[in-house]
């Protein structure tokens, strides 16, 4: 019989096989993961499901009773043609329904305002009235088909408009079954769809949580999101810790508002991004739930459903890649597995066009049926947390719980999320972890399979979805011309009067703004007049991004191409005796400014002057910018499908004032089927996901006449 072999034992025999390197890992969030986790390192038992604090899941059963909801998350063009593909899908395995709204609805437009030109049916379907929200629904029962409904500007009329259609299916509202997003704190941080300030946006979010404890039982009042966090570049702790501590301030305002917090707190339900780092990602749903039921313990919650974390999780987009997008499945299979291994209640697994364009018909199947693959073919689902118990997911369980907790803690001293948003420090920790990100992808640090390694040398051209953006406009016009035709007008006036005042009165149950909302859905007022009566007392925000500054270049300390750019940069300063300046443009309702941020960042850092566009322009507004800075170059960052729109505009507008001379560039979710039309249009650069910026920052500099030397890639792909 031999001695049991010590863990000495084993690190010796270890450093031995690999000559005594160091076989830590530094992960991005500052965990340093061991090579070999042991008994030794699990501190905490997590205890069993279904029981607090629910690390092993929220139900006793999980997975084994009933598997986790696929929702896949669609929508575009006209609620007729999103109508029709939710029961294609439903029909072919798909449980439950998530809409996504274009970025009009989004913003409080109705599709006919002259700032949306671009921007309606295009991201997502346009809805401007309960008409539309009838149609979308049509032959869907709302009493047995839950809904999510991603909406947190315009949150009001579109719940309006989902009560009153069902209301007008025959379904009570009692028995609607769903969730709406309604997290506002993270559209001030990462997502930007906000509407109105955050004061007014955060009495709207007490309102609808009166409202759905009254009188929609079934009903998920908020889906507390991580998942545009992770998106914008934050690391898996810091997602995890906003997203409670956001979480922890819904609370705190609902309570404040009057309400007693077991009466609504076990319908709050969370969203995460799961993205490549398996175990990471599982582990985090389980910290999650643990953090959940820490800070409702200490807020006073007594029912354990209040305490219990319920969230939907939805792949990572931010980790597909336009470049060989076939491995974008592999990459959704990973990922969705870890979420059904962390627990997860309900499903989104991206398609593998995904950093091109919508799903087509096509890419929808294949990202659905990897759920059903491994719900229905693998056995995965047989066993509870089967996870449970490995002493690496145990350990990693805990240190997430920790670090996220330790940023919770400083987010509570500094009198909690709604004042750290405010100091905007969450949001600038997010994008030093995008800019860092970058600069490793850019480096080769971090890999990405047929990017930055293993590169095609020539990519078949994948076929897309194209939405006729003016045909829907035109249909959407068309439509809210009859509705006003049709609708008694008085009514309608009274019940935008009634909802406008009750937005200048303080909160309460005869000013709820919901129930206003819902009496003028009934009256046919639209979209825009909803979220226009309401504008009257909340105003409209606005903010101007501020990039971070000296954390891309930090990498880049001793590289060569580096330096060959930044002296590129100088040399162009000294022949125009100034810097060379660049616009960062975000034209339309699209709010993706996480390209937009990192650009700004890696540019400033080379040298670069960067002025920084607002969101939400206009073509013409961009221009007047533009010229009024001087900007040599205009970056148009685009991620929401309106480049087609906005873009050759923008260059029509610059032309007409004879300014040819300023260059135009365009980056981001751009189908390279475009690219033609694009530079037929005069766009002179296109970059899309997986660019270098490094090399993007050259080409700019060749724009500006300076001559660079070509990039050695033999030496960058390695
Ligand atoms: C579940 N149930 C069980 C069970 N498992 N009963 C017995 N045994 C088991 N093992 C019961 C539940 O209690 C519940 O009933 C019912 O079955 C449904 O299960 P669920 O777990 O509540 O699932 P679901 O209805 O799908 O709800 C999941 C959710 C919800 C709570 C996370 O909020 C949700 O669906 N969220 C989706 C959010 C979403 O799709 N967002 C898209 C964002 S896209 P009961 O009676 O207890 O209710 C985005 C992108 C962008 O944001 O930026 O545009
Ligand atoms: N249809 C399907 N998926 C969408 N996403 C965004 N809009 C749509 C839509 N209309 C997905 C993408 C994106 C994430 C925020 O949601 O995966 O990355």
């Amino acid at each position: 019989m031999t001695d049991k072999p010590t863990i000495a034992a084993w690190e010796a025999a270890a450093a031995k096989e690999v000559k005594g390197k160091d076989l830590t890992w530094q992960t991005p969030e500052g965990i340093s993961v061991k090579p070999l986790y042991t008994q030794d390192d699990v501190s905490v038992d997590p205890g069993l499901p279904g029981f607090a604090p629910f690390t092993r899941g929220v139900r006793a059963s999980m997975y084994a009773g009933r598997p986790w909801t696929i929702r896949q998350y669609a929508g575009f063009s006209t609620a007729e043609e999103s109508n029709a593909f939710y029961r294609r899908n439903l029909a072919a395995g798909q449980k439950g329904l998530s809409v996504a709204f274009d970025l009009a609805t989004h913003r409080g437009y109705d599709s006919d305002h002259p700032r949306v030109v671009g921007d309606v049916g295009k991201a997502g379907v346009a809805i401007d009235s309960v008409e539309d929200m009838k149609i979308l629904f049509d032959g869907i029962p709302l009493d047995k088909m839950s809904v999510s409904m991603t909406m947190n500007g315009a949150v009001i009329p579109i719940l309006a408009f989902f009560i009153v259609a069902g209301e007008e299916q025959g379904v009570p509202t009692a028995q609607l079954d769903g969730t709406i997003q309604n997290d506002i704190l993270k559209e001030f941080m990462v997502r930007n769809t906000y509407i109105y300030p955050p004061e007014p946006s955060m009495r709207i979010i007490s309102d609808i949580f009166g409202y759905t404890s009254r009188n929609m039982p079934k009903f998920n009042s908020i889906s507390i999101s991580g998942y545009h966090m992770q998106e914008a570049g934050a690391t898996q702790v810091q997602e995890l810790a906003f997203t409670i501590a956001d979480g922890a301030e819904y609370v705190r305002y609902g309570v404040a508002s009057g309400l007693d917090i077991d009466k609504f707190a076990g319908r709050l339900s969370f969203f995460f991004a799961i993205g490549m780092n398996f175990f990471m990602e599982i582990a985090k749903l389980r910290a999650a739930r643990v953090l959940w039921h820490r800070v409702m313990t200490n807020l006073g919650a007594k029912d354990e459903r209040s305490k219990m974390l319920r969230t939907h999780c939805q792949t990572s987009g931010v980790s597909l890649t336009e470049q060989d997008p076939y491995n974008n499945v592999i990459r959704t299979t990973i990922e969705a597995m870890a979420a059904m291994l962390g627990g997860t209640q309900s499903l989104h697994t991206n398609a593998l066009d995904e950093a091109i364009a919508l799903p087509t018909d096509f890419s929808a199947r294949i990202a659905r049926n990897t759920q059903i693959v491994i719900q229905e073919e693998t056995g995965m689902t047989k066993v509870v947390d089967p996870l449970g118990g490995s002493y690496y997911i145990e350990a990693l369980t805990q240190e997430l719980v920790d670090k996220a907790w330790a940023i919770i803690e400083k987010v509570e001293a500094d009198g909690g999320m709604a004042k750290a948003v405010a100091a905007g420090w969450p949001k600038a920790m997010i994008e030093e972890a995008a800019a860092a990100r970058q600069a490793r992808v850019d480096r080769g640090e971090d890999v990405i399979v047929g990017v930055n390694k293993y590169r095609l040398a020539n990519e078949d051209l994948l076929e897309t979805l194209e939405v006729d953006n003016s045909r829907v406009r035109e249909a959407q016009i068309a439509r809210i011309n009859q509705v006003k035709a049709s609708r008694d007008d008085a009514a309608c006036r009274a019940a935008l009067d009634a909802l406008r005042r009750g937005a200048a009165a303080p909160s309460s149950i005869e000013n709820n703004l919901l129930a206003l909302a819902v009496d003028a859905a009934r009256a046919r007022a639209t979209l825009g007049e909803i979220s226009a009566a309401m504008e009257v007392s909340f105003d409209r925000y606005a903010t101007v991004p501020t990039p971070v500054k000296g954390v891309y270049a930090a990498p880049y300390k001793d590289d060569s191409r580096w330096r060959q750019v930044v002296d590129g940069v100088a040399a162009v300063e000294r022949r125009m005796g100034r810097k060379p300046r660049i616009l960062v443009a975000k034209m339309g309702q699209d709010g993706h400014d996480r390209g937009a941020n990192v650009i700004a960042s890696a540019f400033g850092d080379m040298g670069f002057e960067i002025v920084s566009g607002p969101l939400f322009q206009t073509p013409e507004e961009t221009v007047v910018l533009a010229l009024d800075s001087g900007a040599d170059v205009v970056g148009a960052s685009s991620l929401a499908a309106g480049h087609k729109t906005l873009i050759p505009e923008l260059i029509n507008l610059l032309r007409a004032r004879g300014r040819q001379d300023v260059k135009v560039i365009a980056g981001g979710v751009i189908p390279p089927q475009d690219y033609d039309f694009l530079r037929e249009a005069g766009v002179q650069g296109i970059y899309g996901p997986g660019s270098n910026v490094v090399e993007c920052a050259a080409d700019v500099l060749r724009l500006l006449g300076h001559n660079m030397p070509p990039a050695d890639f033999e030496e960058a792909a390695e």
